[in-house]
């Protein structure tokens, strides 16, 4: 294995243990338009709405396992200690679950709460509103999910960007390659000289910059490869 991997993952590592992704036929974004409740100004004008929204899908991965694929990516974290960086767009916790350690959650945590006032963060599992008050300083009417939402910066990306600058192997999951900076990380990888390779159930918006691909379920595709 090369000395340096970094595992990008997406909506689609999650969809086997049971939630749902976004761009798929019947993913999220077919239900809800993500302009009310994925960018900053959807919360301002209905901040209710994006609660509701998130505490739905907060309560919805209580209820989900981490699967196969979560599981082989903490096993290959563990082979290779200290070699393997997992960047995750998703918000939920399956890769905690799974095991996964040396992770970045570059879109945020949705169990995780987000103060407006004092921009303290702490742990959230339950329901979310604008009553709720912040653990931190206490102040009502200020709490968000910590997620980025569009328009907003993702998280860590100048030690998500010095990792692709230096990786061997650029391992991208489950992702449809719509979402950018995450959609550019192949071609930074690429230019590092990386061996890059797609595991996804079909061809994503960027397969043409990866050097192999594998297509299929995660569950079927990532262990085989970690393998
Ligand atoms: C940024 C919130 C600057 C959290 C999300 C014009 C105006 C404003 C912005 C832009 C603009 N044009 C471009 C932009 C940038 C914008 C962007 O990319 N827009 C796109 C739509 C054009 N990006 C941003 O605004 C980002 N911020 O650019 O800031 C900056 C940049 C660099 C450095 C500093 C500053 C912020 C983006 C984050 C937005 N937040 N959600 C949440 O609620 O979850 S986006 C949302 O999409 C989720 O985060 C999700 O993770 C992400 C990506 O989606 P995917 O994970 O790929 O899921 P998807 O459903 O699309 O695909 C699933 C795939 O899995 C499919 O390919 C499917 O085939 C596959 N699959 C399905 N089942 C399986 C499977 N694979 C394997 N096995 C299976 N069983």
């Amino acid at each position: 294995m090369p000395s340096s991997i970094v595992i990008l993952t997406g909506a689609g590592i999650s969809a086997e243990s049971g939630i749902s992704t976004f761009r798929d036929p019947d993913g999220i974004w077919a239900k809800v338009d993500y302009r009310d409740v994925a960018t900053p100004q959807g919360f301002a004008a209905n901040p209710a709405l994006v609660h509701a929204f998130y505490n739905w899908r907060r309560k919805n991965v209580l209820s989900v396992e981490p699967n196969a694929a979560h599981l082989a990516l903490a096993r290959l974290e563990s082979a290779f200690p200290g070699d393997v960086l997992l960047v995750t767009q998703n918000v939920d916790s399956l890769h905690e679950r799974a095991g996964s350690r040396n992770l970045i959650h570059m879109h945020g945590q949705h169990d995780q709460a987000l103060c407006n006032a004092c921009g303290k963060r702490s742990a959230w599992a339950g329901e979310m509103s604008l009553e709720s008050p912040c653990p931190a300083c206490r102040g009502v009417g200020h709490m968000r999910p910590d997620v980025v939402w569009f328009g907003e910066t993702p998280y860590q990306m100048e030690r998500i960007q010095a990792a692709l600058a230096g990786c061997d192997l650029f391992l991208s999951i489950g992702t449809s390659g719509n979402v950018y900076p995450a959609a550019g990380f192949v071609r930074e990888a690429r230019s590092a000289g990386a061996r890059t390779v797609e595991l996804n159930l079909e061809p994503s918006q960027g397969a043409g910059y990866f050097d192999e691909a594998e297509h299929g379920p995660a569950t079927r595709v990532v262990p085989r490869f970690v393998e």
